[in-house]
């Protein structure tokens, strides 16, 4: 016994509850197909860093500038991570540097727009119902949803709803007349590449910063499978925990060196470094968590691998396979197909919406969300369905499973037609109908054949629980 509190040093025995949690939780990740884009199955090696020692100390400043003591071996671990981020982006240290210590990606986007913009400065930002983020600005006619549209004016651009894809000459012509500070590429859901060069055009055009999110690609990003917003902006930001295969965190990465040479001969400088390290600490964060710093730097040394690149191509194959499959069954795919990790499926030709879509995947054991499709009026009823690649594809499914995957999700949606039809309009007497005695059997013994598909195929982490 290591602790003086009579702990046992085993969870199983110290906390039960939240151990049969896990374990349940555990349990349904195995049984299940994991299909939210967002999301993945991250390595044993980076669970081993979340639940180290690190998790103890209190670090707030930066490595070599700190403001308790004891941090010595807290800054190695920091400066570590952050020559892996710069190295997995294959980036200059002379011309870029990177913050590593935001919590999320959401906080580090808050801290961006805090650094850089002026409170009620101007952002556009991809609108959240055309496949933006929340923390892109979003707001309705009633609300301010997002903080981001709280403390700044935002004014989204959008898809063209005939084809799906970002209307840039729309973004161009209403930036020169808002005038942003600062225009974001980024996305939630959006399933083609971004023309991160024609962004850039559109920004300095009106004198804006580009921002790139790619926490949604920064994987992909990594590996050289999809396109590199480095080349073209002025910030980049990322999650660490989505294509990327890390734990949850955040990070910032910030140009240095010349921004421009202006007509007189002149050279400005960018001075993004200590404006964005001090908008995350003191600005909106207190101590980094260096358990979380640790484990990126963990996930960083293997998306430095070639077999990372591999994975990477593997999850672009397999959603490109799940997307064509799909539209062979007559699922209609917004945007006509995909370049990337995740398929935004429109359900409203099956006469379904997300919502409907969403329950009966879910009783099957397959994990996706609703998500909103070119032409929904609301954020709040979406007609459709996001897919995502990632999760499955580090569970080493292939081409070939999203064939099978791509049947089971297919049976669901034609017992969710089935049953909506009997049903009536109301979503609760869809529900009833699904989990009533004429369909409960259908949809059971479809979530038992999906749970002995998912089972032979290991999880990645912790064996034992
Ligand atoms: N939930 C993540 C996503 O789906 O994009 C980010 O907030």
């Amino acid at each position: 016994m290591a602790d003086s509190w009579n702990l046992q040093d085993d969870i199983s025995v110290d906390d039960p509850e939240i151990y049969n949690l896990i374990k349940k939780e555990k349990d349904r990740q195995r049984k299940g197909l994991e299909m939210i884009a967002s999301e993945n199955f991250t390595s044993k090696s980076v669970l081993q860093a979340l639940g180290s020692c690190l998790t103890n100390k209190y670090s707030e400043g930066l490595p070599g500038n700190r403001y308790y003591g004891g941090n010595e071996i807290i800054d190695q671990v920091e400066i570590l991570c952050q020559k892996r981020a710069l190295e997995a982006f294959n980036l200059n240290p002379e011309e870029w540097g990177v913050n590593v210590q935001a919590l999320s990606g959401s906080p580090a986007n808050f801290a961006v727009y805090t650094a850089l913009v002026e409170p009620h400065g101007r952002i556009m930002g991809l609108h959240l119902p055309d496949g933006g983020h929340l923390s892109h600005g979003f707001m309705t006619n009633t609300k301010k949803v997002s903080a981001t549209s709280v403390y700044f004016e935002s004014f989204p651009y959008k898809l063209d709803p005939a084809t799906g894809l970002i209307n840039y000459d729309e973004l161009e012509a209403n930036s020169k007349m808002f005038l942003p500070k600062m225009i974001i590429a980024g996305i939630s859901c959006y399933s083609r590449d971004l023309d991160y060069k024609r962004f850039r055009k559109i920004a300095d055009g009106c004198g804006a910063y580009l921002l790139a999110d790619m926490a949604h690609v920064s994987g992909l990003v990594a590996a050289g499978v999809a396109p590199n917003p480095f080349e073209y902006c002025d910030v980049v930001t990322t999650t660490t925990h989505k294509t990327l295969r890390g734990p949850r965190s955040g990070l910032i990465f910030f140009r240095k060196g010349v921004r421009k040479v202006l007509k007189n001969g002149n050279k400005e400088m960018y001075d993004l470094e200590k404006k964005i390290n001090e908008a995350v600490f003191p600005g909106l964060q207190g101590g980094p968590h260096n358990h979380q710093i640790g484990a990126v730097a963990v996930a960083l040394k293997q998306a430095a691998t070639p077999e990372f690149k591999l994975y990477q191509q593997q999850v672009v194959s397999n959603a490109k396979t799940m997307c064509k499959c799909l539209m062979e069954k007559g699922f209609h795919i917004v945007s006509g197909g995909t370049d990337n990790h995740l398929v935004l499926v429109d359900l409203r030709n099956k006469g379904l919406d997300g919502a409907r879509g969403e329950y009966v995947l879910e009783h099957v054991g397959v994990a996706v969300n609703k998500n909103t499709c070119p032409g929904d009026k609301s954020a709040l009823k979406p007609s459709g369905l996001r897919l995502g690649a990632p999760p499955l594809s580090s569970r080493n499914l292939k081409d070939a499973d999203f064939v099978k995957v791509v049947d089971f999700i297919d049976e669901a949606i034609t017992l969710a037609q089935e049953a909506n039809k009997a049903a009536g309009s109301l979503l609760k007497d869809f529900k009833a109908k699904l989990d009533g005695p004429e369909f409960k059997p259908k949809v059971d013994s479809l979530k038992q054949r999906v749970e002995e598909f998912a089972v032979g195929f290991p999880l990645p982490g912790y064996d034992d629980w």
